[in-house]
Order: C-alpha cells, then structure tokens, then sequence
C-alpha cells in the first residue's frame, strides 16, 4: 500500500507513535511518506527502505501574525496525494490534522480523487487541547467525518465519547515497542557515570510540560531518599517545567543526586540501568515512556489516570495511585527497591507483560485497518 502518515516531529508520543509506525510499515514493503513541518524526530536522518519524506513549508507573510500552517498542510497533502498516489491519509493528533485531512479530502474529490482518512486519537488532542472551546466544534466535526478513527487505549476511547458526539466506531489499537530494540541490556560502566554500583536508580521520561506533573517526581524522590539515601534520579528529557524542577532540587540541596540528561534519542540502555520508572501524570491516554520502561525490566510507579492502568498493572508491573499521592508512590517505590526478590518478580512481570504490545502484534492490527477502511471507501464511491 502506499500510505500518508501526517504527524508533529517533535519527541511527543503521537510523533514516536506515528514514527515508528511508518519505519515499521516501510520495512514490510509498504511505501510510506511522511508529512511533517520537520523530519520526525526518530527519522534521524537515517536511511529506512520505502520511507519518504515531505516537509510542509508555511510562508511568512507581514499580514499573518501566526502564519496558517493547517492551509500549508492541506495544501502540501492534496500535492503529495496525488502525485504519490497514495491509497490511505493517516492523520495522528487530531489537532489540527483530521480538519487539514478533511479539506485536502474536499478538494482531492472535486479532481476525482478518494482518498480514505485515518484519525488516530493520541490524548491531549481529546483530553486537554481538542476539549477546548477554541477547538472542539472542529475537532468533533473532523474525527465525524474521517473513514476511521481509531483509539491508543478504551480509557481514551471513552473519554472520547463522553466529550463529543461521535457518530462511529472507534478502533482502539494500542500503543506498542519493539522489543528487539527495548530490552534490558544491563551496562555498568553505564551506571558508573551517575552513581556507584549499590545505588538504586529511579527514572522519568517526558517533555516536561505541565501534565505531567514533573514536579511529583521530585517530591516522590525526596521522600524516598530520606529512606533510602543510596537512590538517584535520572531525569530523561525537557520542556517548559524544567526551570522550576532545577530551582526545586536547588532549595531543597537534592542536586547532587538527580541528573538532568536532556532529551536523548536511544534511551533503552540508560532504562536499563535504573530501578523505577516513575509517571505521575495527571492526564495520560497510554503511557508509551512506562511501556519501554517495562520492556527494560523497569517496574513503574505511576498515577492512575486515564490509559495507565491498562497498561501499569496494579500489583504486577508496578503500583497505580491517586494523581498527587506523593507518600503513597513513595511507599512503592520503597517497597519494590527494598527488597530484591519483590523487584525481580515484577522486573519479570514487566519484560513479559511487554510482549503484548510488541510492534509484530500491532503492526498487523493497523494494516488490517487500513484494508477494511480503505475497501469500505472504494464500495462507497462505486455505489455512487
Ligand atoms: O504527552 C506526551 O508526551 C505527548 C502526547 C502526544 O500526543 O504527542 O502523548 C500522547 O500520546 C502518546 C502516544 O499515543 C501516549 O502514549 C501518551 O499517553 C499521550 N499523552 C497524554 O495523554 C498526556
């Protein structure tokens, strides 16, 4: 098939999705080609077979005080789709991608030209962004009127349906890994760089924006390190709560023992050098960051909200709590790094557990997808 993926090429989890999607679908002999405002993140410039890229170019002009990056879109689309000849337009985020796909579908149908349209709903384009008074009459019209539309969790399915009124189905297909490339791979000179060989390392990955309460990790820490004074955080990624997080550890003289290390691309071999991932979220349709935690063996301390608790097992892979129960995920994370056999239990439990989302069991979920949804277009526009 030859397939349109439109995506944010930043490190949010709708752009990795989206990202390895595409590479994954590429290598089965797909031709994919990307449309983006930049090369996606995990493109990385590296060579993938039948994956192309189309960067959308969005004029400056003295007039615009915020230059239309939707029309750039739509108009970058209705030129990709018809001279690559796509058969399928996969819009992840629906904001503001399922309304840019809907008006290249309108123009590409006064030249003839059907092109099916995928939504698939990621979480703050429903729970946060999409749900805004700014957005919503659009975001509810576009995922009304995509061909299919699909869910990375049921929390996020659900959720969808409570806040708008959708007149489809949704699919839900699950975020996923790879688990050749997520896996524990244990180095200690690794580990050597940020703390001794008896240490107990937690870990939180994201960008650092307001949902993800960055600042419950710290306070969780401090408490364990008064428990534990041999533990360490490592702080994967950046974003806009960083400044409060660094004059946090300031005050409280905790900086010694957290490391800032940016945004990293290949981040399976620090993973696999730490004891506890911690997610404390207040918003969180899947949870893709613990998911590659728990393919490295990596058990998770998280918030119960939204699609984590389908994918954080309470009791199994981890512990769920109350958002802002800093003393509660404390006591966790005492728990599973005090005492070696607990932690190896659930070490397993995760590398296991992970194995249901690998990429060989979802790939085939979208493709199937695409066919169904694609066949239903052509059936619609014969019986015209
Ligand atoms: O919040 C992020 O890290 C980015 C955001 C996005 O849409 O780019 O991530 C969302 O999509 C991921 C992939 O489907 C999910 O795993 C994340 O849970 C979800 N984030 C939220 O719902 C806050």
């Amino acid at each position: 098939m030859n397939i349109g993926i439109v995506c944010y090429p930043t490190y949010g989890g709708s752009g990795v999705l989206a990202t390895e999607l595409g590479i994954a679908l590429g290598e089965k002999g797909h031709k994919v080609h990307f449309i983006s405002s930049s090369l996606p993140a995990r493109l990385n410039n590296t060579f993938y077979d039948n994956v192309y890229f189309h960067e959308v170019r969005n004029m400056e002009y003295p007039l615009f005080e915020y230059s239309p990056y939707e029309t750039a879109l739509s108009s970058k689309l209705v030129d990709v789709i018809t001279y690559e000849k796509l058969d399928i337009l996969h819009v992840h985020y629906a904001v503001p991608h399922a309304s840019a796909a809907y008006m290249t579908k309108q123009i590409l149908k006064t030249k003839g030209i059907h092109i099916p349209v995928i939504t698939t709903l990621h979480g703050t384009d429903i729970t946060l962004v999409g749900n805004d008074a700014s957005y919503a009459p659009v975001v509810e019209f576009s995922i009304n009127m995509s061909d299919g539309v699909t869910a990375v969790s049921e929390s996020l399915k659900n959720d969808t349906l409570d806040r708008f009124n959708i007149t489809d189905e949704i699919e839900v297909i699950y975020n996923f890994i790879d688990n050749n490339k997520f896996y524990r791979q244990f180095n200690p000179a690794l580990k050597a760089r940020y703390g001794d060989p008896e240490d107990k390392f937690l870990v939180h990955v994201s960008n650092f924006r307001p949902v993800k309460r960055v600042l419950d990790v710290l306070k969780t820490f401090e408490l364990v390190h008064e428990t534990y004074p041999n533990v360490k955080l490592l702080m994967i990624g950046d974003g806009p709560e960083r400044h409060k997080l660094e004059e946090y550890c300031r005050a409280k003289g905790l900086c010694n023992h957290i490391h800032f290390l940016g945004k990293k691309d290949s981040i399976s071999t620090l993973l696999s050098i730490c004891d506890v991932f911690l997610m404390p979220s207040a918003k969180e349709s899947f949870g893709l960051a613990a998911l590659e935690a728990m393919a490295c063996g990596v058990p998770v301390v998280s918030s119960n909200v939204g699609g984590i608790p389908e994918v954080n097992i309470n009791g199994k892979t981890g512990f769920v709590h109350e958002l802002g129960d800093i003393s509660g995920m404390a006591i966790s994370v005492n728990k599973l790094i005090g005492n070696q056999a607990t932690w190896d239990a659930f070490s397993q439990y995760c590398i296991n557990f992970s194995k249901e989302f690998d990429i060989t069991n979802i790939v085939p979920q979208y493709e199937a997808y695409y066919n169904r949804i694609r066949q239903a277009t052509l059936d619609s526009v014969m019986a015209v």
